[in-house]
């Protein structure tokens, strides 16, 4: 099986490069560097000290894979129908709910970025390989926290209307599950989802919309090396809440839960996103067919990850700080998973174990990361 991963340079798409390439599959990427470049703007560093992505094409060239240094505007449908993917993994978006929020150049560049690539992306597989499978990373930040156990992909509505002789009309559809956006970031995903259903309804395309839950870990099986280890971002812009307090617990600096720390999200180990993605790849949707899969281990709040992170790390202290975001703070959260338990998905580790191996792993490189501690606390305000 062929894959182009869209992003191949990024803090999942590098691992997922070496995890598909470890079991058999043609393993083709681009990347335009502008993770690296938003990163370094933000006056940050990856706490892990990653290959140049020139030496990253190299390595990847002796293994039987090839990267580009290209942005998904730039693909061009002559070079898509030549490489006739099977599956195109698209990962190359802006990632960031508080980059989005800074100002209105980073809103627009945000959806620049995601609804305009994603639209560009969508005509370049309808003129050059109508039939590969697009596996797109979406959030789990589109449906916001309804007071609802959020579905997986489609729901029910029904509508029940008085009718002219005074009965009830009750009429039904099935609907994409509503979506409650957070941030222009997520508001992005949220087109990006609705472009992507409508070319698979319009087209016959065929696509995965991963909603996925927040990332943590440093490690991937197959990225052990550390010439090999991938991007860990911690700085307020584009590090994940796990990422963060880990690092915060590293350098002795207090754990900060933004407001009241009720907030509940879903969670995965970046390990096991690898592993969401490889088996969405390997079970693909009907020629025609729009799937959601939401791809999220556990609920935590966020009061329980410092506690957690606390415990694993030996002690230290935990201090709720004002919530620059506008978000719930107290609510109900009940997201609903099937497809992946059925395609098989199990979870590799507990988040005991994979917090105590990045606490190891961050150790290493505290002396790297303490120069840059100004970078964790939030700036960005959301109003
Ligand atoms: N948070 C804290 N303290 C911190 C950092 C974050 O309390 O130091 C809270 C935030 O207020 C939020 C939660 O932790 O309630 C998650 O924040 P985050 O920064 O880890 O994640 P988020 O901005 O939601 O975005 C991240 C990824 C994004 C992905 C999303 C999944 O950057 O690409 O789409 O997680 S989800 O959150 O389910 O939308």
């Amino acid at each position: 099986m062929k894959v182009l991963i869209l992003g191949i340079d990024g803090y999942i798409g590098w691992p997922l490069a070496w995890h598909l390439n470890a079991r058999g599959y043609e393993v083709y990427g681009i990347d335009d560097k502008s993770r690296r470049a938003m990163v370094h703007f933000e006056k940050s560093i990856s706490a892990t000290d990653i290959l140049s992505f020139k030496k990253r094409q190299e390595i990847l060239w002796a293994n039987n894979m090839e990267a580009s240094l290209i942005g998904v505007e730039d693909i061009m449908v002559d070079d898509l129908r030549t490489l006739n993917p099977d599956a195109i993994v698209h990962l190359a978006e802006m990632p960031s709910a508080p980059f989005s929020m800074a100002d209105r150049t980073n809103c627009d560049h945000t959806i620049k970025d995601n609804v305009v690539g994603t639209a560009h992306l969508l005509w370049r597989i309808k003129e050059a390989c109508p039939n590969a499978h697009l596996v797109k990373l979406g959030t789990m930040g589109e449906y916001g926290t309804p007071n609802l156990p959020i579905q997986e992909g489609e729901f029910l509505l029904t509508h029940a209307e008085e009718g002219k002789w005074k009965e009830k009309e009750v009429r039904q559809d099935r609907l994409l599950f509503p979506r409650r956006p957070g941030s222009f970031y997520h508001v992005s995903k949220v087109c990006d989802t609705y472009l992507i259903e409508f070319a698979c309804r319009n087209w016959g395309l065929r696509s995965t919309d991963i909603m996925q839950g927040v990332l943590y870990g440093t490690r991937t099986e197959e990225t052990m090396d550390k010439e090999l280890v991938t991007r860990f971002d911690f700085d307020e812009t584009f590090g994940t809440v796990i990422n963060r307090f880990c690092v915060q617990q590293v350098l002795g600096l207090p754990l900060t839960p933004y407001g009241k720390g009720n907030q509940k999200r879903g969670f995965l180990q970046l390990r096991d996103s690898l592993q969401c993605i490889r088996l969405i790849i390997e079970n693909p949707p009907d020629k025609g067919q729009y799937r959601t899969v939401n791809q999220f281990e556990r609920v935590f709040s966020i009061n329980q990850l410092a506690e957690i992170v606390k415990d694993v790390g030996g002690g230290g202290t935990i201090e709720n700080i004002p919530n620059p975001r506008n978000e719930a703070e107290d609510h109900y959260y009940k997201p609903i998973r099937q497809f992946l338990p059925s395609v098989g998905y199990k979870p590799s580790k507990t988040m005991e174990e994979e917090i105590s191996l990045m606490l190891k792993d961050l150790r290493e490189v505290k002396g790297r990361i303490e120069p840059y501690k100004e970078v964790i606390i939030p700036k960005t305000l959301w109003s």
